[in-house]
């Protein structure tokens, strides 16, 4: 390699037609633009290309050339964009066997024999400590097992125009109306069966320094941004620190939303003292949409996920309580849950009983789904239907069941995870939402403009995910024509 090399690190697309979709346009990964950021500051050429938001390498010929012209193309996966990326990988290598293929991300960290086939390095792990050597050429070749940044700190402010169309992800809305996305922490504290972060990232949570956090979003609002998107598992995890960046965030007038726990605000395990300074310094500091992973209301289910919940009473009733004080001191909610196996229809009703009853603003029901890397997996590798792979790594996505539902046939599980969505949204989606946009405090013009999105957001995405079940169920009834009914 003459010279400094050039690196286009691409996002690959996962399936269409899935409810995920709706905020895959806006929200990407942020690993390919962390490490793009950090070549170009040490003077390389680097860009980031993701098909979510461009659309398909393949078909934008002259982005696709850009690529043919890099001497290193990163391809970063995750288990449902595993499949595409391979494809990806193949069809560059073939035309330009020169370039080196790199892939990193959670799948290839799991998966690496499985990304070796189609790639000249893997790594797993955490990009930034082995990056630059594999654009200096001193790593040429092999699976590399990259070590995990000891200081968050070292994260470089993001430099948006490493990407390709980043003025694409407003969707139409002005910059101060994005939530752009930044992250702050690695890793969390609890050891849920089925979720790679903490295989990935590790069960110690590793954070910036309150610094280091406020500094980056000064910058952003320098640059027009008002509004934050913290993609940390969990940004509550340590009080202390959480309370001294809400502080210092305060005065930046910003909003923002953060994935959190439903029973954050419990100082102690028995939920006797509420933590009300918390709570206040979240709002004072701008929280706005809470994304909670409730993953279920059932006792046994938490048990068996290792979800983590404390308390006394029902798992439902403790829930429906933290949702309510959520809501009393002004957040919005979005609740995440998840479907497995053992749930039949009236777990499905439930949940959606307990989000209306619960005013949620949003609802969204996953399927329970093994990951590589993860116990569940481990668990349930023997009764995987779908294993054909790699293209099957399509289907784990959260939206299509890949194992054999003894309860139900795949075919009635699908359409009772479609049909619990059709459910909620069908009167409550105008109400709610309509009601907390309508109360926000910005010029008319941007409501309305926040309120379309919505619809258009709503009315596609539920249109598409019928489509892709209704395919689905075709597609398992031809491979698995006894486990579909
Ligand atoms: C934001 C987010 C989303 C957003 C946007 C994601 C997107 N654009 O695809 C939304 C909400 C849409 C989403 C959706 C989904 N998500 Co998501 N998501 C995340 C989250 C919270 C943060 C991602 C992130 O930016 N991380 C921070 C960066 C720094 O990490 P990174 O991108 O992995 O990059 C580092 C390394 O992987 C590596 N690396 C990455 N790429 C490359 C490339 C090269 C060349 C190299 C050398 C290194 C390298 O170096 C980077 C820097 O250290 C992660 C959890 C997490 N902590 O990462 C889950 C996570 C990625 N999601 C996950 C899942 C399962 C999903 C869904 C299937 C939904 C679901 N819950 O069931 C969908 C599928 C989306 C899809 N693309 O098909 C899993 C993935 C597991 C897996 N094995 O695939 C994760 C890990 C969460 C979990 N609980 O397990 N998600």
């Amino acid at each position: 390699m003459k010279g400094k090399a050039k690196l286009t690190f691409i996002e690959p697309q996962g399936r269409r037609g899935r409810p995920f979709n709706a905020w895959i346009t806006r929200w990407p990964m942020l690993g390919p633009i962390t490490l793009a950021t950090m070549l170009k500051r040490r003077g390389w050429e680097a860009a980031v290309y993701n098909e979510n938001i461009s659309g398909p390498l393949l078909e934008n010929p002259s982005a696709y050339q850009e690529v043919l012209a890099s001497d290193i193309v990163g391809i970063s996966i995750m288990t449902s964009t595993a499949n595409r990326g391979y494809r990806l990988a193949d069809r560059i290598k073939s035309e330009r066997p020169s370039i080196r293929v790199v892939f990193g991300g959670v799948h290839a960290t799991f998966m690496p024999h499985e990304a070796a086939e189609h790639a000249d390095i893997v790594v797993r792990g955490e990009g930034e400590s082995v990056i630059e050597q594999i654009a200096s050429g001193a790593l040429t070749s092999g699976i590399i097992d990259a070590q995990p940044l000891a200081t968050l700190d070292e994260i470089p402010t993001l430099d948006h125009s490493v990407m390709y169309d980043f003025e694409k992800l407003f969707g139409g809305l002005a910059p101060h109306l994005y939530e752009l996305p930044v992250m702050t922490s690695r890793g969390c504290p609890h050891g849920c069966t089925y979720c790679s972060v903490t295989r990935m990232f590790g069960r110690t949570v590793r954070r910036q320094s309150v610094e280091k956090v406020v500094q980056d979003a000064r910058a952003y609002r320098e640059r027009g941004f008002s509004r934050l998107m913290f993609y940390d598992d969990n940004f509550t995890t340590d009080r202390e620190w959480s309370s001294e960046v809400l502080r210092r965030l305060a005065p930046l007038g910003m909003r923002f939303n953060a994935q959190v726990r439903a029973d954050f605000h419990w100082r102690d395990p028995a939920r006797k003292v509420l933590d009300s300074e918390l709570l206040a310094l979240m709002r004072s500091a701008g929280a706005n949409l809470l994304f909670i992973g409730y993953e279920t209301i059932d006792d046994d289910t938490a048990r068996d996920w290792h979800k983590g919940y404390r308390g006394e009473g029902t798992l439902a009733e403790r829930l429906m309580e933290d949702t309510r004080i959520l809501h009393d001191h002004g957040f919005w909610i979005h609740g995440m849950f998840v479907l497995g196996p053992q749930h039949t229809q009236s777990a499905a009703r439930n949940i959606v009983s307990f989000a209306r009853e619960a005013r949620m603003e949003t609802l969204q029901i996953s399927v329970l789904t093994p990951f590589p890397g993860t116990p569940l997996f481990r668990e349930m590798e023997q009764h995987l239907l779908l294993r054909n792979f790699p293209s099957d790594w399509d289907f784990y996505d959260g939206t299509h069941c890949v194992y054999n539902h003894s309860q139900l046939g795949i075919e009635e599980f699908q359409r009772t995870v479609l049909a619990a969505h059709r459910q909620f949204y069908r009167n409550i989606f105008s109400l709610n939402r309509l009601m907390r946009v309508m109360r926000e405090s910005i010029p008319a013009r941007d409501k309305v403009a926040i309120l379309r999105r919505h619809f258009r957001i709503a009315r596609t995405t539920m249109r598409e995910w019928r489509r892709e079940t209704e395919s689905f169920i075709r597609f398992v009834k031809e491979v698995e024509p006894a486990s579909a009914l």
